[in-house]
This record gives C-alpha cells, sequence and structure tokens, in this order.
C-alpha cells in the first residue's frame, strides 16, 4: 500500500468514522484513498469550517475530531478553527498535504511552511519526512490530542510521502502514565476546606473535558459547597441545585460575581482564572484562598497564585477531597438570598421580540439531550444565560478565541456526532455570514439542524461597547444591509420563516422542531438591546453594570 492508504488504515485503527476536509493538489493521494478507503468524509465549503467542524464534532462526542485539507491556503484556512481548539482545549488532529520534500523551502506551487504557522496553535505538530514513521505518528498524534488537557494537533504530510510504497507494521500503542496523587497537597486542600467560612466551588471546562461530572457533581452535593461555572464549564453542574449561582465574570450573573467577591476560599477545578472571569484581576476574589485542580499544572500561578495545586486526574483527585458536608450553613443561605434577589427577569415592555426570553421558550421546547451550537456576540452570551444545559457537551461555545463563524459548522459536526440529538444553532446576523457557505454542507449531508438567526442588523456586542464606552460613535457595525436570510437558506433547498413579533415565537419555534430538515428560524430583534449585567472594563466583578444608566 501506499502512504496515503497507510494513513486511511491508522485512522480507522483510531477508531475515525468522521473527517471533515476539502481537497487540493498535495493532498490528492490521500483524497484518493479516501475515495473506498471506508471513512466517511464530509465536503465542507471551506477548511475553517472543516477544522470547526472537527471541533463541534469533538466537544459533542468527547472523540478526538479530525479534519483534512491541501497545503498553502488549504492549510492556512485551517490555522483559525485550531487556535480555537487550542485555547478551548479540544483534541483535533488536523491532517495536511504538504509539497514534496524535495521542493519544501523552494516557496513552491502552494508551500507555506504550516508546522511553523501552527506551532503556537497546536499541542504538538508533525512534518512526516519518512512514510515508515507514519502510522507510528499518527497514534502518538492521537493519544497526544486526547491525553492531559487535550488539544490540537497537525501532522503535515508530503506529497511524496503520500505516494511512497510502505510495508504496513502494527502501530505502538501509546499510551500515557496519569501522575501519582501528591498525598500532602491532598491534604493541605482537606485543611483549608475544613477552615473555610465562605468556600466557592469555580468549575471550568476541563471537567468536561476529563469527563469528570459526576465526581464533581457528588464533591459538590458531598461538601454543599455554593458553585459557579465559566462559560465553558456551562452544564457541568445540575443547573438546578440551589447552590449553582450560574456564570461568573464579564456578563456572569450578579449572584455568581457577588459570592465569588465575598469567598474566602476558591476551589478552582479544571480553570483558568481567563480575565473574562477575573475582570480586574487585583480586584478579584480579594479574600480567597486558592485550591486550583486542573490537569496542565503550567496553569498553577499562571494568573493567580494558588495555595495548593493538584495535577492529577479530576476522576480521581474529586472523590479524595471531601468526605463530609463542610458546616458553612450562614454561607449557603447567604448564596441563596443572593440568588433569589437576582433571578433574571423575562418582562420587557412592547411586541418585540425579547432574545433572553426568546431563548428560554427556545430552551424549554427542547429536551435535554439537544445541542446548542452559537456563535460569538450577544446572542452568545444569552445563550450562556438564559438557556438550561446539563451537559457541557451540548453547549458548543467558543470560549477562548471567540471565533465569529463557529456556530453553523459546529452544528453541523455536532448533528454528525450524535444524529440521534437535536442539534440548534444560536447566530447573529454578523457572525452567520462568516461561515454561511456551510449551507452548502448542511445540504449536501441533509442534516437537520436547526438554525435560530438573532438578527439586531448591527454586530452588536461591538455596539453595545461602541454605545456603553466610545460615546455612541458606531463605527462599522450597522448591517441593515443583510441579505434576505430565508432567501439564502432557500437557494439551498432549506426552508425557513421571519418571524418580528413576541406571539410568534412558540409557533415558529414548534415548526422548526417538526421540521425533518434543516431550517432557519430568522428573528427579527431590536438593535438597542444590550446584554446584562455587564462588569465594564477595569473595574472588579462586583461592580456590574445593569443597564445604561
Ligand atoms: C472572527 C471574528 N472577528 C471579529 C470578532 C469581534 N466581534 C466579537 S462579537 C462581534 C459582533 C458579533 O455580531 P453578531 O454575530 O451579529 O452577534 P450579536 O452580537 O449581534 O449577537 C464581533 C465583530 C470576533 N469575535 N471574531
Amino acid at each position: 500500500m501506499n502512504g496515503a492508504q497507510y494513513i486511511v488504515q491508522t485512522l480507522k485503527q483510531q477508531g475515525v468514522t468522521q473527517i471533515f476536509g476539502y481537497p487540493g493538489g498535495a493532498i490528492m493521494p490521500l483524497y484518493d484513498a479516501l475515495y473506498d478507503g471506508g471513512v466517511e468524509h464530509l465536503l465542507c465549503r471551506h477548511e475553517q469550517a472543516a477544522a470547526l467542524g472537527a471541533v463541534g464534532y469533538a466537544r459533542a462526542s468527547g472523540q478526538v475530531g479530525v479534519c483534512m485539507a491541501t497545503s498553502g491556503p488549504g492549510a492556512t484556512n485551517l490555522i483559525t478553527g485550531l487556535a480555537d481548539a487550542m485555547l478551548d482545549s479540544i483534541p483535533v488532529v488536523a491532517i495536511t498535504g504538504q509539497v514534496p520534500m524535495a521542493a519544501i523551502g523552494t516557496d513552491a506551487f502552494q508551500e507555506v511552511d504550516v508546522l511553523g504557522m501552527s506551532l503556537s496553535c497546536t499541542k504538538h505538530s508533525y512534518l512526516v519526512e519518512n512514510v515508515e514513521n507514519l502510522g507510528d505518528i499518527i497514534a502518538e498524534a492521537f493519544e497526544v490530542a486526547r491525553s492531559g488537557r487535550p488539544g490540537p494537533v497537525l501532522i503535515d504530510v508530503p506529497k511524496n510521502v503520500q505516494v511512497a510504497l510502505v510495508e504496513p507494521r502494527a502501530t505502538v500503542p501509546c499510551t500515557t502514565a496519569p501522575n501519582a496523587l501528591d498525598e500532602a497537597a491532598l491534604a493541605k486542600a482537606r485543611a483549608m476546606l475544613a477552615e473555610a467560612r465562605q468556600p466557592i466551588l469555580y468549575v471550568g471546562g476541563g471537567v468536561g473535558m476529563a469527563n469528570a461530572e459526576a465526581e464533581l457533581r457528588a464533591f459538590a452535593e458531598r461538601s454543599g459547597i455554593p458553585a459557579v461555572t465559566t462559560l465553558k464549564g456551562i452544564g457541568t453542574l445540575n443547573p438546578d441545585h440551589e447552590l449553582f449561582l450560574g456564570m461568573l465574570g464579564m456578563h456572569g450573573t450578579k449572584a455568581a460575581n457577588l459570592a465569588v467577591q465575598q469567598s474566602d476560599l476558591l476551589m478552582v477545578v479544571g480553570a483558568r482564572f481567563d480575565d473574562r472571569v477575573t475582570g480586574k484581576l487585583d480586584a478579584f476574589a480579594v479574600n480567597a484562598k486558592v485550591i486550583h485542580l486542573d490537569k496542565d499544572a503550567a496553569e498553577f500561578g499562571k494568573v493567580r497564585q494558588a495555595h495548593v495545586g493538584i495535577d492529577a486526574e479530576l476522576q480521581q483527585v474529586l472523590p479524595r477531597l471531601t468526605g463530609e458536608h463542610l458546616a458553612i450553613d450562614a454561607w449557603r443561605d447567604q448564596c441563596k438570598a443572593l440568588k433569589a434577589e437576582h433571578q433574571w427577569r423575562y418582562d420587557h415592555p412592547g411586541e418585540a421580540i425579547y432574545a433572553p426570553l426568546m431563548l428560554k421558550q427556545l430552551s424549554e421546547a427542547l429536551d435535554d439531550t439537544a445541542m446548542i451550537s452559537c456563535d460569538v456576540g450577544q446572542h452568545q452570551m444569552w445563550v450562556a444565560q438564559h438557556m438550561r444545559f446539563t451537559s457541557p457537551r451540548n453547549h458548543l461555545s467558543s470560549a477562548g478565541l471567540g471565533t465569529m463563524g463557529f456556530g453553523l459548522p459546529a452544528a453541523i459536526g455536532a448533528k454528525l456526532a450524535r444524529p440521534e440529538h437535536e442539534s440548534v444553532l444560536v447566530s447573529g446576523d454578523g457572525s452567520f455570514m462568516m461561515n454561511v457557505q456551510e449551507l452548502g454542507t448542511l445540504k449536501r449531508a441533509q442534516l437537520p439542524v436547526k438554525m435560530v438567526l438573532l438578527d439586531n442588523q448591527r454586530l452588536g456586542m461591538v455596539r453595545q461597547w461602541q454605545e456603553l464606552f466610545f460615546d455612541g460613535r458606531f463605527s462599522e457595525t450597522i448591517l441593515t444591509d443583510n441579505p434576505d436570510f430565508v432567501a439564502m437558506a432557500a437557494a439551498f433547498g432549506i426552508p425557513g420563516e421571519t418571524i418580528t413579533r413576541k406571539e410568534q415565537v412558540q409557533p415558529a419555534i414548534a415548526r422548526m422542531l417538526q421540521a425533518d430538515t434543516a431550517y432557519l428560524l430568522h428573528v427579527r430583534i431590536s438593535e438597542e438591546e444590550n446584554v446584562w449585567p455587564l462588569v465594564p472594563p477595569g473595574v472588579a466583578n462586583d461592580q456590574m453594570m445593569e443597564s445604561k444608566a
């Protein structure tokens, strides 16, 4: 067999059943091997969407997502998706074709140094120089992508390696052993928990990535510590629990931010003190000691000093942390009171559609297995605030990179990962246009992805900041020249409708969910609506703005 066939064989050995990609000159041998190679390949309409499709697939399934592209522009188009996967710790393997080894360094047609370009946005990158190494490199790449703190890995395969003949050999199974638990650190963490009067459990995306939701929920139940999550941690904890205070940070709940600010101990699990979480760092939870649990020890002290950092598998360490219900009744009552005092309000005057209420109604119309992908902006924050998630695998949001254009390809990837579950996109009119060509991919794959497009004819989140912090100078954020979105969907054979008034919302959601095809629900909303609350730049998280005044 040749190198390209060897790649397909090794991918199958890794359990790969779905690839997202786009062909071109330097990867033609691999596409030839895929022709009857027995692995599904979805032709996307842009390599960025192929990478983000793989991200969506990985996020929804917990498996490694796989994407591929040709050299040069195909490879550079993948880069945004890899950076997205890097910042959100998503396991992805990307395979790029490269010009033949002999041509590397000659400015050959469609030659770019994708390995060099990828180094800062992948966990690891390989250039395969010898066909003999292909199998081992691919096996290792999958292990690197999914082990420890997951992330993207790039394998660049020159064309001559793809066509070279090879005698396949069994790949050496590559597994990494977990670290031994640091018993002294554990004992210190237990003592800190026992002493704390106002502890908060601060949960990030790392818990879901480690499949440690059950252990985390058991710990939260046992200890009775009030809890908050990051954007990526949404779904990890029981959303209906009386001690769950919601998301913290810039657009977090008031209850979450106030409780965190008053806490004397932050137990941080699989989170990284992102600046969207902390706001003004030196004013963030100033009286709190920190216990930090993470699979990536580089996070300890990176942004906020930890009193104890434990680098361990979360599934192992969480059950060993505390056996008892902490004696913090007064604090629990205080947190419950904060939660009761700062409930969301959905009473909104007028006939126009109020996006937070609409998203709450959408959430109520879906069951707990539905996967919601979103784009970036106001609608993304409204999804995080007003939709209910019981698993982090159901909330696909580009948290770290904030990649506009993420939503549609991610929703496609999610639907392929879990065809039995509803895949719903919530997008904004700006973001939707960033990967709108993927309507063609939807059509090709005939996937019943449901799309809710919240159209405020603005780059809403930027408009909001211009209104609040740039004296209302709306520089390049007005999109009154948007296309007719329903007609555009129709051009791809996708039915849809536009709604503009509150009373149309629930029947339209029902029609969308009843459709057995893809569907576009185009929702006109006011351009003046803002996301509240908001921690303005440069202040502490307890200084949240709740309105323009
Ligand atoms: C690729 C990319 N370019 C620019 C931005 C900056 N940005 C963040 S939110 C936003 C506006 C998004 O507008 P839209 O998709 O309509 O959503 P809305 O905020 O109106 O809900 C922009 C331009 C980004 N996050 N990603």
